[in-house]
């Protein structure tokens, strides 16, 4: 038995106590009120022991790493000022600061007076694309869908490329922290943890708080069986799979069916190419939730306010889009293009 397993008793001799309960005891005095997590060794032990000093745990199907050091402070664009500390702690510090110094960004200034004139721009450019009736849909009408209906106090969740890059500036979020997607280093496979989290939250602390979030039908493959998570624990989250058939793009099932006859696929198909018309909403199907397959703004609009609805149960929509949709034109061609 390591040492680091010897508690000292008040009496002052030493009794056995297990790792994973000092690791679990340790979470607990820090007001970790949950623990996600894949079972193995040495997570069951964790696991059982976090349970049994009252941290809820909930059983994922893949997991991802996080790292917070002062290493990473200035290691990708070289800041004015570098923070390193507990966020808690820092942010609390700045809200000080800022209570005995108040201070505001001049609203007159000639930055806002630019930000404004591309708010508007962007968003009128975005509405022109929006209401074309040309089908497939594109990004910004199945968005603008979405928006139309969107709760004003429920979580987005997003993950993707140009579903998440576009969805960012089209579904709008109106209170802190109710946005989480795969952030700056894009990283996929995010987003049904995200929601998960997020409905748990809801759930706990706000009843009938709704999870929304949207991925693209690549993003979806990274945590996808995580839908067995969100139908074993009952969480009402409302999944959207933008189907492009592809990352970044993909090609239509006539060109799909016409490219095979050139080889095998593994030699001919686009690395970024997904099978094409798959049908996402059968993973929900097969968990026991609601699955909607959808081709046009009105079936959208119609399966989106169903699931809206029912709180009794996840729902997954498969929204079919343009194979070749691509966000507008940016000022600056690697913009526009999506890059790996
Ligand atoms: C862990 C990880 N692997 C690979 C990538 C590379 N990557 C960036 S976005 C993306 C998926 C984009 O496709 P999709 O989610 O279908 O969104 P779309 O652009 O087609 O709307 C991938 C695989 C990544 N960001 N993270
Ligand atoms: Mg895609």
């Amino acid at each position: 038995m390591s040492e680091s397993n010897l508690a000292e008793r008040s009496d002052g001799r030493e009794r056995l106590v297990s790792g994973a309960k000092v690791v679990a005891q340790a979470l607990k005095t820090q007001d970790v009120n949950y623990m996600f997590g894949i079972v193995g060794i040495p997570v069951t032990e964790i696991a059982l022991a976090a349970q049994e000093v009252g941290i809820r745990y909930i059983g994922m199907r893949n997991e991802q790493a996080v790292d917070i050091c002062a290493e990473e402070l200035g290691n990708n664009v070289r800041p004015a000022v570098t923070l390193l500390g507990d966020i808690n702690a820092v942010t609390k510090q700045l809200l000080e600061q800022f209570d005995k110094t108040p201070w505001q960004y001049p609203p007159e200034s000639k930055w806002w007076k630019i930000l404004r004139e591309k708010m508007k721009s962007n968003e009128a450019l975005s509405k022109e694309l929006a209401f074309k009736k040309s089908l497939p849909m594109n990004y910004y009408t199945v968005f603008y869908h979405i928006q139309e209906q969107l709760p004003r106090d429920c979580f987005v969740v997003s993950e993707g490329a140009n579903t998440m890059d576009i969805g960012r500036t089209v579904l709008q979020n109106y209170l802190p922290r109710h946005r989480l997607d795969a952030g700056t280093f894009g990283t996929m496979g995010v987003g049904l943890g995200f929601a998960i989290a997020s409905a748990l939250v809801a759930k706990d602390r706000n009843p009938g708080q709704q999870v929304i979030c949207v991925e693209g039908d690549s993003a979806f493959g990274f945590s996808g069986m995580e839908v067995e998570t969100i139908c074993r624990y009952n969480l009402p989250i409302i999944l959207l799979v933008v189907n492009n058939n592809g990352i970044y793009q993909g090609f239509d099932t006539d060109t799909w069916k016409e490219m095979l006859k050139f080889g095998d696929a593994t030699t001919v198909a686009p690395p970024m190419c997904l099978l094409p018309h798959s049908h996402y909403e059968h993973v929900m199907i097969a968990f026991g939730g609601k699955g909607y397959f959808v081709q046009t703004p009105e079936e959208l609009q119609k399966s989106l306010r169903q699931s809206l609805a029912d709180t009794t149960k996840p729902s997954l929509i498969n929204i079919m889009i343009e194979p070749q949709a691509m966000r507008k034109a940016q000022d600056f061609h690697w913009l526009t293009r999506s890059n790996m």
